[in-house]
């Protein structure tokens, strides 16, 4: 039977004429809540999920990168001796700008052979499931061992998002790469973005009966240009005019003083991070007193947030998450970046197939293009193979 891991050996033996000497994989994630929190130095529980990328790997002598995808007709390939970011673009930016970022983490300390990498994937790309951030996560990971550089996840996660920032260009913070690399099965990472301390949080959603729908409306979106970079500088104003480091330093007590302070709509960006840093913390304590049952309720709170104060959710996103509450749903929210890509919603499991059918006609009615709907698991962070 045909998997990833077999396809994408067999791709990596048909395009560079042999078979690669090591095999891994990394999960996209889904962010359950916690939203633009993270480079405000705040709290993120995202989870890993059952859709990865894998990147096939050998050692070469002749100091070239070579890497090919089964997303672009066309291989790339440089001598390592000139990987910079301003050398690096289209998809290959990714595979090739982790390359670069562990050279800058290593100091030059790794043994750096080049390599040719084959990467192949199921994660939707554009759906906000962080299908960059699982390329990176896999990629940062093989060249790690096939360097013998020996990091950590979590410098490793640091990799992937100085590659992000740098090479593609998106200003993006650590939380994608984390989930893909610190995630496990049927458990949330609950991240701390100013310690990178992690602790993995039960979700139990299978015992609880209830099954975590994505809802991918299709509306393609993108960091590296517009309105997350807008967001970000927003934050980063806010916290220079009340005078903290990062909004992480704001508590929900401080809002009133914020609001003599700032222009409306700063005052409004910042109250998202400080009340959806809040909701984090409230989540997690939820989820240990009470179980998943009783997370809905902040799930929509965040939503709400995320479409009236950070406006950055689309109408396409608040119909997916509107008509999901009505047909059943015990929360839900728009997941990632925002501007587009996809809602998640939690539901019962003997009302998803009504959640989605009511998802399905509420998008015809609009004249929106179809969704794509699919459930998906908290699964294990990045591994090797083979
Ligand atoms: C994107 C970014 F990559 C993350 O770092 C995070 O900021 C997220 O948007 C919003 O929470 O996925």
């Amino acid at each position: 039977m045909s998997d990833l891991r077999t396809e994408t050996s067999e791709a990596f033996s048909a395009v560079f004429g042999g078979p690669a000497t090591a095999l891994w994989s990394a999960p996209g994630r889904v962010n359950l809540i916690g939203e633009h929190t993270d480079y405000n130095e705040g709290y993120v529980l995202p989870f890993a999920i059952d859709r990865r990328t894998f990147a096939a790997i050998r050692p070469r002598t002749d100091g070239m990168a070579r890497v090919a995808s089964s997303f672009a007709d066309e291989a790339v390939q440089l001598p390592l001796a000139e990987l910079a970011p301003e050398a690096l673009g289209g998809w290959s930016a990714y595979p090739l700008g982790v390359a670069w970022a562990l050279r800058e983490a290593t100091s030059g300390r790794a043994q750096e052979a080049g390599f040719d990498l084959f990467v192949h994937s199921d994660v939707p790309i554009g759906a906000g499931l962080s299908s960059s951030a699982a390329i990176e996560s896999a990629v940062a990971m093989a060249l790690d061992d096939l360097w013998d550089a020996g990091l950590d996840r979590r410098s490793l996660a640091r990799v992937g998002q100085l590659a992000e920032n740098k090479a593609v260009g998106a200003p993006t913070g650590i939380m994608d790469q984390s989930a893909s690399l610190l995630g496990e099965a049927d458990a949330a990472v609950f991240l701390d973005c100013r310690t990178l301390n992690a602790e993995v949080i039960p979700l139990g959603f299978d015992a609880a009966g209830l099954v975590l729908l994505v809802m991918d409306t299709g509306v393609s979106h993108s960091h590296a240009t517009g309105g997350y970079a807008a967001r970000r500088a927003s934050c980063e104003a806010g916290a220079r005019a009340l005078g903290v480091e990062a909004l992480r330093d704001v508590s929900v007590g401080d809002l009133s003083r914020a609001r003599d302070l700032l222009d409306d709509e700063t005052f409004r960006r910042v109250r998202h991070v400080v009340t959806e840093d809040q909701r984090v913390l409230d989540t997690v304590r939820t989820l240990h007193e009470r179980g998943p049952l009783a997370i809905g309720d902040l799930l929509d709170a965040s939503h709400r947030s995320m479409r009236d104060d950070f406006e950055i959710s689309v109408p396409e996103l608040d119909l997916a998450v509107e008509t999901a509450l009505s047909a059943g749903a015990l929360g839900a929210r728009m997941t990632g970046g925002g501007f587009g890509g996809a809602a998640i919603a939690l539901v019962p499991v003997d009302l998803v197939s009504q959640v989605e059918f009511a998802v399905d006609g509420a998008f015809l009615e609009h004249g929106y293009t179809a969704p794509t709907t699919f459930p998906v698991r908290a699964s294990a962070g990045a591994r090797r193979e083979g």
